[in-house]
């Protein structure tokens, strides 16, 4: 490109378009819940896990800085009782064409029980809005993909947990297509939920965290 005027201009239109694609990036995601309307309506409960929208624990411990800040007035607080290092945990519909997105993101917030939360998302592979699940197998998903990652709970203080959809394990090999495909072609119904399990660090006890900020992002 050897005319200067082409040149610029050319070099301002690639600038428009980056300038475009970061304003768009960074204000385009999918809130799952942030629970500042005070209630958990979204979320089912399975296993021995308890679960209560309470004030922003931040706020109590004193703790000031921009991820407290984002995390409101309320999130989710989880309590449960493990028993072979499982408590349960909770989880919610979503149905979401997850295709323009490239990860998941949460805040968590440690209680001192330490322990972990494995996230599991479900795309859908049969293309029915739906998940077949066994319930004499461990609700093992029969027809769908279940995609799994693992987040330690630390200490007090909310953590953002970034988790690219690469960084996902198939749990369930030959059930779906074993494919990360988020998108509603075709039918499907896209990530049909996301369910967080609470586990602990030993066989037996008490694990806890708050959540919030619960997001599909680039
Ligand atoms: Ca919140
Ligand atoms: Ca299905
Ligand atoms: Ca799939």
């Amino acid at each position: 490109m050897k005319n200067p005027v082409r040149r610029s201009v050319f070099l301002i239109l690639i600038g428009g378009l980056c300038l475009v694609s970061m304003v768009k990036a960074e204000y385009s995601f999918f809130l799952i819940d942030n629970f500042e309307s005070g209630k958990a309506e979204k979320w089912y409960r399975f296993g021995n896990v308890a679960m209560v929208v309470e004030r922003n624990p931040s706020l109590e411990a004193g703790v000031k800085d921009t991820i407290a800040d984002s995390c409101g007035d309320y999130s989710l607080k989880l309590t449960g009782q493990a028993d072979h290092w499982y408590a349960g945990g909770i989880g919610a519909d979503l149905y979401a064409d997850a295709s323009p997105f490239s990860r998941f993101q949460m805040d968590v917030y440690g209680n001192g029980a330490r322990g972990k939360i494995k996230v599991e998302v479900f795309d859908d592979d049969n293309k029915n809005f739906s998940l077949e699940q066994d319930p004499t197998k461990d609700w093992v998903a029969t027809k769908d993909d279940k995609w799994v990652a693992e987040v330690p709970v630390l200490g007090k203080g909310f953590t953002r947990v970034s988790i690219p959809f690469t960084a996902f394990k198939l749990e369930n090999p030959g059930s779906g297509d074993g494919i990360w495909n988020p998108d509603h072609k075709d039918g499907s119904g896209g990530v049909l939920k996301v369910q967080f399990v609470l586990l602990t660090d030993q066989a037996t006890g008490e694990v806890g965290a708050n959540i919030d900020n619960i997001l599909l992002t680039y």
